[in-house]
């Protein structure tokens, strides 16, 4: 064994933190020896016969003012989406109970924000919030940027988690969105943490990013002042009439390069399969699940894209002998 395997053996005793040349040496191994040290890995950390079924809803759709080029909500791009207002109480309240029925433990809102401002829709969301958490749900919501004392709000609220993607690494991110900075996305990140919420913080992958990208994302979430607890990896869903709509698809072997290195680097994060997965067979997204994912979305509906029924993500579980009760920590 290498110094370097040993020192991410050691990784979660430890304060240290890696470099960049490191990061690079381990995502760059041959894939199949990647797979068995996440394996690995994942095993010290988890039970790796469970994973944590999400569901999403989009609770206001459309209309963003930022120019995200893969997103099909940016008010930027000509898509056929059509935006609609914050929706009711009722309607998510009734989707959040819906969600958990069928198995979910994490109940995730998005809303196609630039930032969150202090207004009624913020403090329907903030009761929203309050509902998910009186059914016994983990409650996510990604609102876009949000301040210190919004962050604080929605602490008070019992939020658990907060999304917000890095999406790649700093070096790309201006081409893949120009209306607000890398900087501005880990400040919010910052008044998150300060606030005491968990981070939830993903990529995509297949924006037409180098490796050396992808290498400098996971750099940059393991370097956090505390790791995500959450870490979407999405594999692009090009949609008509976005700056990325003829990208090729992406390779099943980019995901799970990525999903292994988050897992060797970020051992006791939950890593979640994400946007993307409905192109994957049961055999491919088996491999991710060997590799350390340990989340999907339940549902056949992401925010705006198709995902997969609920019946055929059940049937995966039972051929793989995997539960969907919660990803279950060692550790805790
Ligand atoms: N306004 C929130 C924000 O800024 O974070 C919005 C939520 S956004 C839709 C959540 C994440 O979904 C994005 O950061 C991106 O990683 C992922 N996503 C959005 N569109 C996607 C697409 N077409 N393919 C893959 N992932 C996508
Ligand atoms: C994340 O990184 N992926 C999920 C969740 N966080 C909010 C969203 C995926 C959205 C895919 C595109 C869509 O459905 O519009
Ligand atoms: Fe808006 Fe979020 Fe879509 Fe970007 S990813 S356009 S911020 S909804």
């Amino acid at each position: 064994m290498n110094n370097l395997e040993t020192k991410t053996q050691k990784i979660n005793q430890s304060e240290e933190n890696f470099n960049l040349e490191e990061i690079k040496e381990i995502y760059h191994k041959p894939l199949i020896e990647l797979i068995h040290q996440a394996a690995e890995v994942h095993r010290n950390h988890f039970d790796p016969k469970a994973i944590q079924l999400c569901s999403l809803l989009s609770i206001k759709t459309g209309g963003c003012p930022e120019n995200c080029s893969y997103c099909s909500q940016s008010a930027h791009h000509k898509t056929s989406l059509k935006p609609e207002d914050l929706k009711s109480m009722d309607e998510v309240l009734d989707m959040a109970k819906n969600a958990k029925q069928n198995g979910a433990s994490r109940f995730c809102m998005g809303a196609a924000w630039r930032q969150v401002k202090d207004n009624d829709d913020f403090d329907s969301v903030l009761e929203m919030i309050r509902n998910i958490r009186k059914e016994n749900l983990e409650s996510c919501v990604s609102l876009g940027m949000v301040t210190e004392e919004q962050a604080l709000k929605l602490k008070e609220a019992g939020l658990t988690s907060y999304n917000h993607n890095l999406d790649t690494g700093s070096k790309y991110y201006d081409k893949v969105v120009t209306t607000r900075t890398y900087e501005d996305r880990l400040h919010t990140l910052k008044n998150i943490q300060k606030a005491g919420i968990k981070v939830c913080c993903g990529a995509i992958i297949g924006m037409g990013e180098s490796d050396e990208d992808r290498v400098e994302f996971i750099y940059t979430i393991s370097n956090l002042e505390q790791p995500p607890e959450s870490i979407p990896v999405n594999a692009l869903v090009p949609i008509k009439g976005t700056g990325l709509e003829n990208q090729n698809p992406v390779l099943i072997w980019d995901v799970i390069r990525m999903i292994a290195a988050l897992r060797i680097f970020l051992p006791t994060s939950i890593v979640r399969l994400s946007a993307g997965r409905a192109n994957f067979s049961h055999a491919e997204q088996a491999l991710c699940f060997l590799a350390g994912a340990n989340s999907i979305f339940l549902g056949d509906k992401l925010l705006t894209t198709p995902n997969i029924a609920e019946t055929d993500d059940h049937d995966m579980l039972k051929i793989l002998g995997i539960s969907g009760d919660k990803a279950v920590s060692l550790n805790q």
